[in-house]
């Protein structure tokens, strides 16, 4: 049973007041909030077994290395992943995708072709970029219309022998649309292409399968799954791992060092070096399986709602845009009102207790499209009411009356 009151009293910032209100906190988009059985985790770890990893003969450091490598275990598991050396702990999505990018630095060659999508984040976009520039790549771009969705015919005009790898987000973070991976992936590989999915905005609200995915690699934050900042994931095929160089030298990457030459570790430690963020890997296997206790039906089924409910109100509010119209999206409203400019909707919100991102979202090629300069964005989780809702749309309204 779903016990939305129980639910909330999972997450101890639910308690908090902003400006003298109750936090409604709408920006989960932007960070999801913490239960407190992560934040005990990372605690637990400080109290009990702060060591560093893979090295000591100690107890303390095998305790954290087995607590660390049993995190790697469970997010194999909650990934489908078919081996625990494919799932590499990182420090958020944009490293992932970092780590990939360059790492097709050593594979590109002048006149290839690489495919991003009118939808992504400026993480999604930048690195593959510097790649081009320093490959002489060439980035073709998935168009989108104006409900917030791919066009997949266009996709199927640029999708060549040329093309050696697609990256695309599994759902825009600005509008909410959930993209067609499976055909994404399935059509790029009939020509051999990679594909990389940011699963950031995904992964809150859907347990990917990456074998029925068949995805090359899938990145996502620990920070938007109810777990720590500054820890993520990067999983890849071990074919593909294998073929990338390292992202960066250190300690724990290597099998050998001399000074003529260094080998390099086997997977995972490949891409590992240094001193990982041992305590947020932990709280991310502990913020999974809490995700998975809660269910992503039930999690589904309440940011549904939520959305349809949202949704609905705000429409009555007059001169209100929605931007992202697609029936296939997440639990995420973007929207500005006629001559108001997002930010100052955003700070009188705030004075209501209301927390939301206001701006481009780090995605300015969708606000480019639709000729703004950004929204005003409610992205909404599991643990959010319909009783917030009204208090969001009662704000809104106050905010226009002042504004206007
Ligand atoms: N990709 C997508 C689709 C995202 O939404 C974000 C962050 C990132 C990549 C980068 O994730 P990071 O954890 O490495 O920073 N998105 C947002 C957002 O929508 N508001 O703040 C951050």
């Amino acid at each position: 049973m779903f016990d939305i009151s129980k639910i909330r009293a999972d997450f101890p910032i639910l308690k908090r007041t902003v400006n003298g209100k109750p936090l409604v906190y709408f920006d989960n988009g932007a960070t999801s909030q913490t239960p407190q059985i992560v934040i005990d985790a990372i605690v637990d770890y400080y109290s009990n077994y702060n060591a560093n990893i893979h090295r000591g003969v100690h107890t303390l450091s095998q305790e954290a290395t087995d607590k660390y490598e049993e995190a790697r275990l469970k997010l194999q598991k909650h990934f489908n992943a078919k081996k625990s050396h494919e799932i590499i702990f990182t420090s958020g999505t944009t490293h992932s995708i970092n780590i990939v990018a360059s790492g097709f630095g050593s594979i590109l060659k002048e006149g290839d072709e690489v495919i991003v999508s009118a939808l992504e984040h400026h993480s999604n976009i930048v690195p593959w970029q510097m790649l081009c520039e320093k490959t002489g790549a060439v980035l073709k771009v998935i168009p989108m219309n104006i409900e917030g969705e791919l066009l997949m015919d266009e996709y199927d005009k640029l999708v060549s022998n040329k093309t050696k790898v697609v990256f695309v987000n599994h759902i825009s973070n600005a509008l909410g649309t959930i993209n067609p991976i499976k055909e994404i992936i399935d059509k790029a590989h009939k020509v051999g292409a990679a594909v990389l999915i940011d699963g950031a905005q995904a992964c809150p609200h859907i347990k990917p399968d990456v074998q029925v995915l068949d995805a090359d690699f899938y990145v996502a934050s620990a920070h938007k799954i109810y777990g720590p900042t500054g820890v993520g994931v990067l999983y890849g095929k071990e074919e593909w791992l294998n073929k990338l160089p390292p992202y960066q030298g250190g300690g724990e990457m290597i099998k050998e060092v001399t000074f003529e030459k260094t080998t390099y570790a086997d997977l995972p430690h490949k891409f590992e070096a240094g001193t990982p963020n041992i305590s947020g890997g932990i709280a991310f296997g502990v913020a999974i399986d809490y995700a998975n206790s809660i269910g992503f039906k039930n999690i589904q089924q309440q940011e549904q709602e939520l959305l349809a409910y949202a949704t609905e109100k705000l429409l009555e509010i007059d001169n209100l845009t929605i931007y992202g119209t697609t029936k296939n999206k997440t639990s995420v409203v973007s929207f500005n009102i006629d001559g108001i400019h997002p930010y100052d909707i955003g700070t009188i919100l705030d004075k209501l207790g209301v927390a939301v991102r206001t701006g481009h979202h780090c995605a300015q090629p969708i606000m480019a499209f639709y000729k703004i300069p950004g929204t005003v964005r409610a992205s909404f989780a599991f643990y959010n009411t319909l009783e917030e809702i009204d208090i969001l749309v009662s704000a809104v309204k106050k905010a226009k009356m002042m504004l206007s």
